[in-house]
């Protein structure tokens, strides 16, 4: 009888598992590059879980030559004693799915909550994967192949000294159209989390390339924000503040430089809320309230000169908002469960903040003047921006004289923002083309002439200087800098077009930085295009076909008597050409930019565009594969 039922739960189980494999988007997301590596923070997960708890604080990771990634954690070990279904505790573990959908595994467990939640995700998915314990002086060890199956069941393999888990696992190439993990990426997550675990140590090895990192701070995410603000001129210390309110404990820190940009990142137990939420809008609260107080009773605003913004009390701030919020009042929201809905933390965060941000600023004069100087600067320009927006709509006297300065722009005839299109083009003879094979009536050209300048090695006041820059702000008709404002857009889609070679990609990395630091809402609402031309146009007798990729052109003009051309440039093609491959709807290819990971994008764009060389060598040496998707990802 008991053997009947343990017969009827193995089939059960192995039912799940077959059902990971049949769906793994449910579970991973997705089963590309992405995907492979949630793999792998499945698992690192537990390790970190049993490290809040006190347990171990020190985690590796090694990627193999094999392909096969290990985990190794130095907590108490997962139990080896038996479950009550007949099997190892560490079975059960690796193989019964919990209930639940797509993303509950990302969720923190608090000590005595949920754990291994995700191991028998990624078992599933596995090719095989080997579980080793060190536990009661004994190693212990079991294996998995194909999806979870039993290969070898728990065994004792020897005596031993300490305690820990191990698990190794080959993700199955049979799911995954990726199958290499990238040390990269495996550094750039394992450094934010050692960040949130002040005192743990978090080692990645790749063991193909030879290389190893280390990550460990003990003042965690002070060093966060330093790290992020490397590079840049501060104007004082990171600031730092915790508390606990209602049961949720907060932790606060913050720096502002001297640029433009805000960058806001936060956590609930130690999981990124990429799309905000409560804690976000009580921190910006907090804020906007604090220092307006101060700059109104220490006589910076007087009378009825208008309150700050919170984007100009934002400008330049870097900060990091780390929470931990118990289980049962735990609410995310939106389709990616990227958003935090507990209200409570509003107040809880909105609180901390003001406290002792009030108290920073009584006793830091000198700073709190240097910051509210800067508020003040950009709430001066927001207003001067509004007022040329209005002034642009209107159709001024002032607004005739600027627009003769964009004589270059061949305008669309519509007023239809939602169907206009924008394209900003490489060179004054393929801007010539372009206009000559345009849609008149929705399509607007813009030629830039030679290079863009680099906006994030130049000063504001220099690159408003800058006619190229001056042009496009103006043409796009919103604004720029935290007083852009994405209603007043006059394109449904601002499309770069540039030759693809050496030097047309440089040029789009110059845009890109440009809308990345001026215009984000623009990329952010999905209206920043690169167009992408084709690199070859194959002629059979009358017949001509175009190819964008070398393996295309082999595979189009494969068994064919034909002339290849291969385009250097978009000014080779002739007006008709050019419409037809790249601008028209339906033939074209157009690639979204989008931001996936904010914190990253801030980084990689100082990193790659910046002033400071070493960090940018660094990174090129590390990153020589380039796939398209590394290219606009910015
Ligand atoms: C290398 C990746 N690490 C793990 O997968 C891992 C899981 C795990 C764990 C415990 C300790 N370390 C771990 N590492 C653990 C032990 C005990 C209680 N809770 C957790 C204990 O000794 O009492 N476990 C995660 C789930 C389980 N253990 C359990 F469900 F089997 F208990």
């Amino acid at each position: 009888m008991a053997e009947k039922s343990y017969d009827a739960k193995s089939i059960k189980i192995l039912e799940g598992l077959e059902a990971v494999r049949k769906r793994p988007g449910m579970y991973i997301g997705s089963t590309d590059k992405r995907g492979l590596h949630h793999l792998i923070w499945e698992i690192v997960d537990n390790s970190v879980d049993e490290a809040i708890n006190g347990y171990g604080d020190y985690i590796k990771i090694t990627l193999h030559s094999d392909k096969s990634c290990s985990v190794e954690d130095h907590g108490r070990g997962v139990p080896v004693d038996m479950h009550e279904s007949g099997k190892s505790a560490a079975e059960v573990i690796y193989t019964v799915l919990h209930a639940g959908g797509k993303f509950e595994s990302d969720g923190y467990k608090v000590s005595g909550g949920l754990h291994g939640v995700g191991s028998s995700v990624v078992n599933a998915l596995s090719k095989w994967m080997e579980v080793t314990i060190k536990r009661d002086k004994q190693e212990h060890y079991i294996r998995f192949e194909n999806g979870g199956h039993v290969k070898v069941p728990l065994k004792v393999v020897g005596p031993t000294r300490g305690t820990g888990t191990t698990v190794r696992f080959l993700p199955d190439p049979e799911i995954f159209s990726a199958t290499n993990f990238s040390f990269t990426t495996v550094c750039e997550r394992m450094q934010e989390s050692a960040f949130l675990l002040k005192g743990i140590t978090i080692e990645v090895v790749d063991e193909e390339d030879e290389r190893s990192a280390k990550f460990h701070y003990e003042r965690g995410i002070e060093e966060f924000v330093e790290d992020l603000n490397k590079g840049k001129n501060t104007l004082h210390n990171v600031l730092s503040f915790s508390g606990t309110r209602d049961k949720i404990d907060v932790e606060i820190s913050m720096q502002y430089t001297d640029t433009y940009n805000e960058n806001i990142v936060s956590f609930v137990n130690n999981v990124k809320t990429i799309d905000g939420g409560s804690h976000e809008v009580g921190f910006k609260t907090a804020l906007t309230k604090v220092f307006n107080d101060y700059a109104k009773s220490n006589g910076f605003i007087k009378g009825n000169a208008g309150s700050l913004d919170g984007s100009d009390v934002r400008e330049g701030l870097t900060a990091i908002v780390s929470l931990k919020i118990p289980e049962g009042i735990l609410q995310f929201e939106g389709q990616t469960k990227g958003k935090l809905g507990t209200p409570q933390a509003k107040a809880a965060v909105e609180n901390v903040v003001t406290e002792n941000l009030r108290i920073y600023l009584e006793e830091n004069r000198a700073i709190a003047t240097d910051i509210i100087n800067k508020s003040l600067k950009s709430k001066i320009a927001r207003e001067a921006a509004r007022k040329a927006r209005e002034d642009a709509r209107k159709g001024t006297k002032k607004n005739t004289k600027e627009r003769s300065l964009s004589g270059k722009l061949a305008p669309a005839q519509s007023k239809d923002k939602t169907k206009k299109e924008l394209f900003l083009v490489e060179g004054d003879s393929a801007g010539g083309s372009a206009k000559q094979g345009r849609d008149r009536a929705y399509q607007a050209i813009l030629p830039l002439r030679g290079k863009v300048l680099n906006t994030e090695k130049t000063r504001e006041d220099e690159i408003l200087k800058n006619e190229e820059i001056n042009t496009m702000i103006y043409t796009i008709g919103a604004g720029y800098g935290s007083n852009f404002d994405i209603k007043d857009c006059e394109y449904s889609k601002v499309i770069i077009m540039s030759d693809a070679d050496e030097d047309g990609g440089h040029i789009q990395c110059l845009l890109l930085t440009f809308f990345y630091r001026y215009m984000k809402p623009l990329i952010e609402d999905g209206r920043l295009f690169v167009a992408l031309p084709p690199l070859f146009k194959i002629q059979t007798g009358k017949e001509v076909e175009y190819a964008y990729t070398v393996e295309e052109m082999k595979e189009k003009s494969k068994g064919k008597r034909c002339d290849i051309q291969r385009y250097k440039g978009l000014g080779e093609m002739n007006a008709d050409q050019l419409c037809e491959t790249t601008m028209k709807p339906g033939s074209r290819t157009l690639i979204r930019v989008n931001i996936e990971d904010a914190q990253l994008a801030e980084k990689r764009v100082s990193i790659l565009m910046g002033d400071d060389v070493p960090p940018r060598k660094e990174w090129i040496e590390e990153n020589v594969e380039f796939s398209l998707e590394d290219d606009y990802e910015i």
